[in-house]
Parts: structure tokens; sequence; C-alpha cells
């Protein structure tokens, strides 16, 4: 049976073996906020800007620059100045998919330079083992200026009506990221997905789930997403919550970040057991 994590996000960030999650974890705590959110939005000014008006709430800032119609130099910039003053990792959900030698041009080079500037990017491995083997050799390669700085996530599940990732497909994500815990800290999921310590491969084994689809007003839009609300989706094993429209598209993005991560957290303590923390 999968089972959740119940360690306080403190003592994961001083045991994790990977350094990206151990950052994650110590922001986590130390901003008492375990929400993302997701800015799917298509304008620079727009996109820093909810980085600046969210960026004291949220533990990590995700994108899809892929969708900023005026990307540049300038984005980049933006978000690494604001990453730093409000203390958030960037999350890039570019959800790579390909074969090994492709993913590392559209990870470390071409027109969104990835790895410059994002912490975190997801990868699908349809492909087999290839695209994680490829992007590991990347980021631990001594050449690579960010080594040590960089942390992937696997798209174990996902939100969408209908979706094929389940099942034996799961698990072999869950084998998958075994292999490669010098990069893979975590998957995209909707709820904890690795067995219970007795049946891990190793007492370290600590992966991080990043649950998706979550809305408090809403069950599902019209295009096949389906949401669950932040305190079921940490109750069911997630580690980090990802909003998008539940935060972005509301009246007062400000006041839905603060309820959000309000809720996530209250849920986190929860289940670690101090509720009245
Ligand atoms: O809250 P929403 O529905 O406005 O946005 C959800 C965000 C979007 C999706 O591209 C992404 O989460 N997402 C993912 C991710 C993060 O990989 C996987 C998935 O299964 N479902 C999903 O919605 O940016």
């Amino acid at each position: 049976m999968a089972s959740q994590s119940t360690k306080s996000y403190a003592q994961r960030g001083e045991e994790h073996q990977h350094p990206v999650a151990r950052k994650l974890f110590n922001i986590a705590e130390s901003k008492r906020s375990n929400l993302v959110v997701s800015a799917d939005i298509e304008d620079t000014e727009s996109l820093l800007k909810c980085a600046d008006d969210l960026g004291p709430y949220i533990a990590v800032f995700k994108t899809h620059v892929d969708i900023v119609r005026d990307f540049s130099d300038a984005t980049i910039q933006g978000l690494k100045s604001l990453a730093k003053k409000h203390n958030f990792m960037i999350f890039e959900d570019r959800k790579l998919i390909d074969i090994g030698n492709t993913v590392q041009k559209q990870y470390h080079s071409g027109a969104l330079r990835i790895s410059e500037w994002a912490d975190i990017v997801n990868l699908s491995v349809l492909g087999g083992d290839g695209i994680v083997d490829a992007l590991t050799q990347t980021v631990t390669s001594p050449d690579f200026p960010f080594r040590g700085q960089r942390g992937f996530l696997l798209l174990a599940e996902m939100t969408s009506r209908g979706s094929l990732a389940t099942g034996a497909y799961t698990s072999q994500c869950v084998d998958l990221a075994r292999s490669f815990p010098e990069s893979t800290f975590g998957f995209v999921a909707t709820r904890a997905l690795t067995a219970d310590h007795s049946q891990r491969t190793s007492s370290h084994e600590d992966f991080v789930i990043f649950t998706t689809g979550i809305n408090i007003e809403s069950r599902g839009d019209t295009l096949g997403q389906q949401y669950q609300t932040p305190a079921e989706a940490v109750r069911r094993g997630a580690d980090f919550i990802i909003a998008g429209r539940g935060i972005y598209a509301s009246k007062d993005s400000v006041v839905a970040a603060k309820r959000y991560r309000d809720e996530g957290w209250d849920a986190y303590m929860e289940r670690v057991g101090n509720v009245n923390l």
C-alpha cells in the first residue's frame, strides 16, 4: 500500500539526499507553505507581477514559458531575481518527452535555456529510461554550471480525464526514479506512490509528491481537468500542492493564495500530528 510521509518538512529537509529537495523543504518550513502557484500566464509583465505579488506565500513558482509570447532574457532575469527576493524555487513545467539526444538540447540550450533558470523540471518517461539517463548525464557533468542545483520530477500520473498514466506505467516511474537518485527526487502524481517503509529499497528513500489539479471552488473544467481540494490532496500524500486558475484567475489572487496556502499547511500539520501548531 502506498504510504504518505508523516515526517516534518524540517526533518525531511535535513535528511534528504537530494540538494534540491533539501532546499525545497527548508523553504516550505520557513515560509509555512507547501503551495506551488501554476502561473499559466502569457506575457512577461503579467508573469513577473504574479511572481512578485504571490512570492511571499509560495514555496515554488511553476511556469510554462513556452506560452509566454514575449519570452526573452528579461523573463529569465526577472524570474531569477524574484525567486531570490521572495525565496521560492522555480519549476518549469516543460514535461520533456523525447529521445535522450533531443531532450538534452531542449533542456540545456535552444530558445528556452531551461537549465539556466529552472531549479526543477518534469519529465515524461513514455519513451523509457533514456530521457532520464541523458538529462542525468547533463546535470551531473563536471562542466554543468548548476551542478547540485537542479532536480527532476517524473510525471507519473495525470489529472486529465482518461489519463493513460496509470497502473503499471505509474509503478514503472517509481522503479525508474529509484535508478536515478542523483537527479530525480519525486513525482507529479495525485497521491503518495511509494510502498510502505518495509517495501522500500532504501531507508533513505523519500520521493517528494507534487500534486496538481487543485482547486477549492471547482471539481473540473470543460476540457477534462479534474480537481481535488488542497486538504484532500495532502491527505492522499501530496507534499506540495499546485494550483493555477483557482489562484491567478480569482478576483483577488493574493487572498486566494493565502487561502490555498493555509488549507495546504493545516492539512500537512494534521498529517504530521501537529494540529495545534
Ligand atoms: O490549476 P489549473 O488547472 O489552472 O492548472 C494546472 C497546472 C497546469 C497543467 O499543465 C499542470 O498543472 N498539470 C500537470 C503538471 C504540473 O505536470 C500534470 C497534470 O496531470 N495535470 C496538470 O494540470 O499548468
